[in-house]
């Protein structure tokens, strides 16, 4: 019998599922009304058929809910639908226009490959930083996704999903597993990081200058907030802040390739703001 309730498929280390996190504390979801179901990303369990069944991208968050023909398989999606499931609660869309479009600009620059946190978590500006990633938890996840996708990809060798996959995944594969020898291909990889690193500096400029305070499309929580935190506060987390007011390693790995880059004082007031609510408290006790 289907359950009657909204079922979350999350990861505690999962950016993206700090969206409909923050969405049901905001919207106030009692815990008894959806259930969560762990999928474990290290592991990469996110590739398991039964999972792709779920979400055909293979990525958390996803959302399955009494009323819905079909899960829903991305973030933005499940937090409009969380939003207009609890009317009663403040709306975190925006009425009007210009304010809709203002939250919609800021939730595709976050969810952009310009600010995307796999660049902190996965790549190296340098020999050093390959080394540290070549000894930390990463080098499990990137091992474990190759391992899981060419079992699959054996199995099911005309599936879409794990072919294209398995491409994506195997020059990163060979970086991390080549231990302490250096590949040719290193430098390259060094050099694109850094590339990365200066175009993040930028667009990290770009949603300063787009925050308006005290929230990030004014007077009211969005949905665009929604969206920010859970990013900004991964890439804290992935740049080894550990306070949730310390900036400094962030900005200090990012000015390793953008010399003299300073997070923008609107962000950090804008995070300061944030914290203050009680679903960032509840999310968010710690950076992840
Ligand atoms: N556009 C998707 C992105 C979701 C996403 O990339 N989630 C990450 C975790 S935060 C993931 O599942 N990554 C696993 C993978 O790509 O294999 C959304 O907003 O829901």
């Amino acid at each position: 019998m289907a359950s009657e309730k909204m079922l979350l498929y999350s990861f505690v280390g999962s950016q993206w599922a700090g969206v409909p996190h923050l969405g049901l504390a905001e919207k106030g979801f009692a815990k008894d009304e959806y259930d969560v179901k762990e999928i474990n990303l290290i592991a990469a369990d996110n590739f398991e058929p039964k999972y792709i069944a779920v979400n055909p991208n293979g990525t958390i968050p996803s959302l399955a809910a009494p009323n819905l023909k079909v899960p829903l398989a991305e973030s933005v999606e499940i937090l409009d639908f969380l939003d207009e499931a609890r009317p009663s609660a403040p709306k975190l869309k925006p009425n009007d226009l210009p304010t809709q479009k203002k939250a919609q600009s800021i939730i595709d620059l976050v969810h952009s490959d310009r600010l995307s946190t796999d660049l902190i978590l996965l790549q190296a500006q340098d020999a050093e930083e390959m080394r540290t990633k070549q000894i930390s938890m990463w080098y499990k996840f990137v091992v474990n996704r190759q391992h899981k996708l060419e079992h699959w990809h054996s199995k099911l060798p005309d599936h879409p999903f794990y072919g294209k996959k398995l491409e994506e995944n195997s020059p990163l594969y060979e970086l991390y597993t080549s231990g302490a020898v250096p590949l040719p291909n290193h430098d390259a990889f060094y050099e694109k990081t850094r590339d990365r690193y200066r175009g993040f500096a930028i667009a990290m400029s770009e949603l300063d200058s787009s925050l308006v305070l005290p929230y990030a499309t004014g007077d009211t929580v969005t949905t665009a907030d929604l969206h920010v935190v859970p990013w900004l506060s991964h890439a804290m987390w992935g740049a080894g802040c550990t306070d949730i007011h310390d900036f400094i390693p962030l900005e200090n790995l990012i000015r390793k390739s953008a010399h003299g880059f300073e997070i923008g004082w609107r962000t950090k007031e804008w995070w300061s703001n944030m914290a203050e609510r009680k679903s960032f408290q509840e999310v968010f006790r710690e950076l992840h």
